[in-house]
């Protein structure tokens, strides 16, 4: 049997009056884990994975772009368009290709995991590839989407952010209530306003009697928000969330505030130490970007600002296939050895 959409799961918060939602890739229903191991590592009892690898091209994206598409077809787009650092532009490839509809997709130079490369390319994109940033590319796209026939599917599409606020419902469906507090990593901006909307429009329902405090994290070399000024030239080991100026910045910082929550940043090194003991004690392997959620509980823990029995969900928004040189860079060589018994015997050593 064909699992129900997404979007017919949830059409109700989402659909306006009878509209059709023919395309769909089978996003979203996304395992949320109880993490034992990591949470005793870090002293929580009530930790919680919610894993956005497993959606059709691997991340988060899914949810928006499939709402995004859907309506950019009945609008009659005759194009799909978007700057990205990646994800973005390997998830519009998939929809538009579903959707019959040429993609174009501006990402910066050099900045661009091979995987999410890789996903566009074989999905037939048109890849323009520009000697700048992300958002250098994303004010090349609004500029564009306001000249053409062409449908803008970043997150300044409201459609997007409508689209991922099914995230925030999912958990609160998972866990029978909103957990005490979410954490994100954050980049564009986009996704912690879409779930502190999601959980709200729950709440309104009467389907959750709570909202969480909504924790973001940037990366330390891209964090504007943390500083409050846009950052020129962002660097850091995840790409995804290399975005020196947020096209949801003021949203973001309405889901911190009115959430009780907050927004800091965390180093590269604590980035990367995050994405390895996830795998390595939960068998969850995400990108760099997505372990900023963790690398920030981990902080926060640390600190005391977190209580050991508070419920606490990490968005894991992309899969660690995507960018498998951010990891092979730390494991260096594998060297091979004869390909006899007693050599492997010997190279296994005691068991
Ligand atoms: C894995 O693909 O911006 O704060 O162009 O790919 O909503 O931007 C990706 C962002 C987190 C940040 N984790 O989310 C893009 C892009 C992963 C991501 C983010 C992204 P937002």
């Amino acid at each position: 049997m064909l699992a129900e959409p997404l979007l017919e799961r949830y059409r109700d918060l989402l659909a306006r009056g009878a509209e059709a939602f023919p395309i769909t890739l089978g996003e979203g229903g996304t395992p949320l884990i109880h993490a034992r191991r990591l949470g005793a590592e870090l002293g929580l009892e009530r930790l919680y994975l919610k894993f956005e690898g497993t959606n059709p091209t691997g991340s988060f994206k899914d949810r928006g772009m499939v709402l995004a598409v859907n309506r950019a077809v009945t609008a009659g787009a005759r194009a799909v368009i978007c700057a990205s650092t990646g994800n973005t532009s390997a998830s519009a490839a998939a929809y538009a290709a579903a959707a019959g509809l040429p993609c174009h997709v501006l990402l910066p130079a050099g900045k661009v995991a091979r995987g999410k490369l890789a996903q566009a390319l074989v999905a037939g994109a048109r890849l323009v590839i520009i000697d700048g940033n992300f958002d250098t590319a994303l004010d090349a796209v609004r500029r564009l989407g306001e000249e053409g026939s062409a449908a803008v599917v970043n997150s300044i599409n409201p459609d997007r952010i409508a689209g991922q606020e099914t995230a925030a419902f999912e958990i609160v469906d998972a866990l029978g209530e909103a957990p005490e507090s979410v954490a994100l990593p954050v980049g564009n901006a986009g996704n912690i306003t879409a779930h502190w909307q999601g959980f709200s429009r729950y709440a309104r329902a009467g389907r959750a009697s709570r909202r969480p405090r909504m924790l973001g994290f940037q990366a330390a070399g891209a964090a504007p928000i943390v500083r409050g000024a846009p950052v020129e030239a962002p660097e850091t080991v995840a790409t995804a969330i290399r975005i020196g100026n947020p096209a949801s910045w003021r949203l973001a910082e309405a889901a911190r505030d009115e959430s009780g929550g907050l927004i800091e940043a965390v180093e590269d090194e604590e980035i990367l130490a995050a994405q390895r003991d996830i795998v390595r004690l939960e068998g969850i392997f995400c990108e760099p970007a997505s372990a900023a959620s963790v690398a920030g509980v981990r902080r926060l823990a640390r600190a005391g600002r977190i209580h050991r029995s508070e419920s606490v969900v990490c968005v894991l928004t992309g899969h660690g296939l995507k960018d498998p040189d951010a990891v092979q860079a730390e494991e260096g060589t594998l060297n091979p050895i004869p390909a006899r018994l007693d050599a492997i015997r010997d190279a296994i050593g005691a068991w």
